[in-house]
């Protein structure tokens, strides 16, 4: 019963750990994504191909009378039910938690809201709204700009992958009692969760006044809360972004470079500056911290004279830290995540191939092996008879009522 993002993310790698995930949907319009941000007419979308591996899908409404009999069998059969729809919907389908356990003890229920009980509790929310209120976009962005929401969808996959650690708890759980139980995970705690060291900095802020690592120490203002850092790294060792040859025409030639403490001798010799080891005002992490904005300038008048692949080359081998700026383009070509299956080609019968990105979990026994995405209703008929029970006539009458 999952829709948009952040339910099907969690259903998908329950389908790649090898559950048989069946999507449940609207008759006659499916999941919403099926139809948005389309790039060939009438054909499911990338969103919703991409968040759909691996499942079977049915359409059925719990609205109607039959559909009520049809999800009922599917609550005593199945070991689990994901939603994520606003507030109140599937209790106001008639199955509140007390009535799924009613029929299934030993039912899983989980489900994805955007807040957690309080005084937002009933609102719907969307990636970037999660962003904003769980903490993410006020620590995010360049110092003194506005705040900025990140590419990476902590809100929607984020909270899909916490709700997939809460099932697989609750489902080891059920071994040991046989009870199933309740699992809510928020779309504001698990932003918040992932921005559990910027609390930490609030935290050191109250009570230091200042934040050594961050660009604004020591020549910037701190005010009440943690301010946006820019690139600053966030951990114990200061990093930064910094520019690599062709930046000027080339958006993504750049180089993330740590500045660990054990390898800063190697890096400072590589580009130049052997004297810095000697010098009080450099020798020590401490010494540089109110210097970081000098050191990356002088790292990066080095890292401009080479390209960003060719800085990660000379900087590994003397353990520094770094990582290029790779490119959706690029990330797309990278053999290596070919080989790993962590991208992946997939067919489709009416789309023909395309790239997906399967299972970042791997498993050594149990290695995911990606599947297209269920086209709208395909499997009602097969569930609704092997699961279900239903016979050729119960179908028939289930959709002359419209419930699938
Ligand atoms: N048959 C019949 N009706 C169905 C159905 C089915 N198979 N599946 C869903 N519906 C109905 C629901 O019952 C609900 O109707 P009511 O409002 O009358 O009870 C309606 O479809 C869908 O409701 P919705 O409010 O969830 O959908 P929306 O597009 O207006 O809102 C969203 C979308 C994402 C904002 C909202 O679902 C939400 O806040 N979800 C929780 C947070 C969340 O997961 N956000 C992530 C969004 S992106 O991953």
């Amino acid at each position: 019963m999952t829709h948009v993002q952040s339910g099907p993310t969690c259903t998908q790698i329950l389908a790649w750990f090898g559950a048989d995930v069946i999507k449940v949907e609207r008759p006659g319009e499916g999941d919403p994504t099926r139809g948005q941000l389309r790039d060939k007419p009438g054909v499911d979308s990338l969103y919703f191909t991409m968040l759909n591996s691996n499942k079977r899908g049915i359409t059925l409404n719990p609205k109607t009378e039959a559909g009520k009999k049809i999800f009922r069998r599917l609550i005593e059969q199945c070991d689990v039910m994901v939603e994520n729809f606003a507030p109140g919907a599937i209790d106001r389908m008639g199955f509140p938690w007390e009535t799924i356990q009613q029929i299934n003890p030993r039912m899983i229920y989980a489900s994805v809201k955007g807040f957690g009980p309080g005084p937002y509790e009933d609102c719907k929310v969307y990636e970037n709204v999660a962003q904003c209120t769980g903490g993410a976009a006020s620590t995010t962005g360049e110092i003194d700009r506005v705040p900025l929401v990140t590419g990476a969808q902590i809100g929607d996959s984020g909270t899909g992958i916490h709700l997939v650690a809460g099932i697989l708890a609750a489902l080891l759980q059920r071994e040991k009692t046989g009870r199933g139980q309740r699992v809510t995970c928020a779309m504001q705690d698990t932003v918040l969760n992932l921005c559990r060291v910027k609390l930490r900095d609030q935290q050191r802020l109250d009570l230091c006044g200042v934040l050594q690592e961050y660009p604004q120490y020591p020549n910037g203002t701190f005010g009440k809360a943690v301010p946006r850092a820019g690139n600053a790294s966030g951990g114990g060792h200061p990093g930064w972004i910094v520019k690599c040859k062709g930046w000027e025409t080339d958006p993504d030639a750049y180089i993330y470079v740590v500045m660990q403490a054990q390898a800063f001798p190697a890096l400072a010799k590589v580009i130049g500056h052997a004297d810095w080891l000697d010098d009080p005002d450099f020798s020590t992490p401490n010494a540089r911290l109110p210097r970081l904005t000098h050191v990356f300038a002088e790292i990066e008048k080095w890292t401009t004279t080479l390209n960003k692949m060719e800085v990660m080359a000379i900087l590994n081998p003397l353990n520094v830290p770094c990582g290029p700026i790779l490119s959706m383009k690029e990330l797309a070509a990278e053999p290596s995540l070919r080989n790993t299956a962590t991208v992946v080609e997939v067919d489709h019968p009416q789309r023909g191939k395309y790239l997906t990105v399967g299972n970042p979990i791997k498993l050594s026994d149990s290695p995911s092996d990606v599947q297209r995405s269920p086209l709208l209703g395909e499997h009602t008929e097969e569930v609704l008879r092997d699961v279900c029970g239903l016979s050729d006539a119960d179908i028939q009458a289930a959709k002359a009522q419209g419930a699938i």
